[in-house]
């Protein structure tokens, strides 16, 4: 149970607020799970496809013995729970739970791609995710530093939100 292991939270449909809190009780309370840090809510404008409404993004660190494709299934689950339809790609959703790394492994199967593919390429990701693990190396060696210097603003200065835990902008 020494991997550490990060989920991508985000929620742009419904009472994403409470959606977000529930997936992170519901995730802690997977077996032989525990959750070990949570970063700020943020909010942030739609990637992909910028014709729907901002996100609510955050990043959560948790320790399992759920091997990757148990963790998948659990988190399926819990989208489903959570009242999660299939959509169009990169379109609004009310709850979006992602696998973005699990330690230093590296897969590729059909239903699963650990670290996630598009992590590397999304603020939304990478802002949550230095916050709460600055030391942060991928399994290719890029520090989570060099990544977010490579996408980031020049200035530092990004349109994202801190929220505070109420939701509202802090
Ligand atoms: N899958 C493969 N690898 C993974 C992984 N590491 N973690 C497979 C989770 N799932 C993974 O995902 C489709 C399939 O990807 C799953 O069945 C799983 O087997 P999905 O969540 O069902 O479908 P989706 O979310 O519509 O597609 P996709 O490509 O995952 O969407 P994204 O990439 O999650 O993007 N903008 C902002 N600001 N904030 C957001 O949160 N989210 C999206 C959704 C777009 N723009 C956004 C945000
Ligand atoms: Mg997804």
């Amino acid at each position: 149970m020494n991997e550490r292991i990060y989920i991508s939270m985000g929620s742009n449909q419904g009472d994403s607020l409470r959606l977000l809190q529930e997936a992170q009780q519901m995730i802690a309370l997977l077996p032989e799970t525990e959750r070990v840090d949570c970063s700020s809510l943020y909010l942030t404008p739609p990637w992909g496809n910028s014709h729907q409404p901002d996100f609510i993004n955050q990043v959560m660190e948790l320790k399992t013995e759920l091997a990757p494709l148990k963790l998948l299934a659990a988190l399926k689950d819990i989208e489903i729970k959570l009242g999660r339809r299939r959509t169009e790609r990169w379109g609004p959703r009310n709850i979006d739970l992602d696998i973005l790394l699990y330690g230093q492994e590296v897969i590729k199967e059909r239903e699963l791609t650990i670290p996630h593919p598009y992590m590397k390429q999304r603020l939304f990701v990478l802002i949550p995710l230095m916050e709460i693990a600055p030391d942060c190396v991928f399994p290719d060696g890029d520090s989570i530093q060099e990544v977010f210097d490579r996408l980031g603003p020049p200035d530092g200065e990004t349109p994202f939100r801190k929220l505070d835990p109420d939701g509202l902008l802090a």
